[in-house]
């Protein structure tokens, strides 16, 4: 049974409608979100901490909002400018500039121990290797089990991205800032969770993690 670590209702919703209901299993695992400017790090940071603590395969999410006119503020931040500045405000002070775009952006990490092949997807194969790995993804090198074993867990990320508009709240499904985010004239609080799967961040991030999840 595949783990999706959040805590958030909403993300469980959205995978478990995409996925299946049977497919995901919510862990309400609080893991540790670590500073960093990019979201993948973060996930991927989650995914082995996550599944360390379950030891069963697990899918962590990571998503922000990146507003165009703040230079992809809040991005990573947006957990933290949701809960203080509030989803109101931030559709405020966006309100106050010329350039209203932004996007949506979602990291799926998914662990479960093994190594996998760096492509399409990548790999994370942890910090302190970093630079090392990203050399040897580059050459389109396959994580080892050697690497497993010496304890930097590979994580394999997917990505999804949508393009849309920061807007004065509409509509009541959704979570988050669903209601400030429009794309292609609803927002996403307009939406049902299939429509807004449908062309969504995670919604994309969703089709590539199952359709290699289905291989796998
Ligand atoms: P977990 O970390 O436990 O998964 P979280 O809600 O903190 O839950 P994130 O850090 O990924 O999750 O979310 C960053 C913020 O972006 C947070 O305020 C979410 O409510 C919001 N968010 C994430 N995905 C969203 C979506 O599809 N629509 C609207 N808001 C979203």
């Amino acid at each position: 049974m595949l783990r999706f670590v959040t805590t958030n209702e909403g993300k469980v919703r959205e995978a478990r409608e995409y996925l299946g209901a049977d497919a995901v299993e919510q862990l309400n695992f609080d893991y540790t979100e670590i500073q960093a400017d990019d979201l993948a790090t973060v996930a991927a940071h989650g995914a082995r901490e996550a599944y360390r603590h379950a030891n069963e395969p697990v899918l962590v999410d990571d998503a922000g909002l990146f507003v165009d006119a703040f230079d992809g503020f809040p991005g990573p931040y947006s957990s933290y400018v949701e809960d203080t500045v509030g989803v109101e405000r931030v559709w405020r002070l966006t309100s106050e500039e010329d350039d209203r775009s932004a996007a949506f952006r979602t990291v799926l990490a998914y662990c479960d121990g093994e190594g996998f092949d760096a492509s399409p997807d990548p790999v994370d194969t942890g910090d302190e290797r970093r630079g090392q790995d990203q050399a040897a993804d580059e050459r389109g090198a396959a994580t080892t089990d050697d690497q497993v074993a010496a304890g930097d867990l590979p994580v394999k990320i997917f990505e999804g991205y949508v393009p849309g508009e920061i807007v004065a709240p509409r509509g009541d499904g959704g979570f988050g800032y669903d209601p400030i985010f429009e794309h292609d004239d609803r927002t996403f609080a307009e939406m049902s969770a299939a429509e807004k799967n449908a062309v969504s961040h995670r919604g994309r991030a969703l089709a590539k993690f199952g359709e290699w999840y289905t291989e796998r």
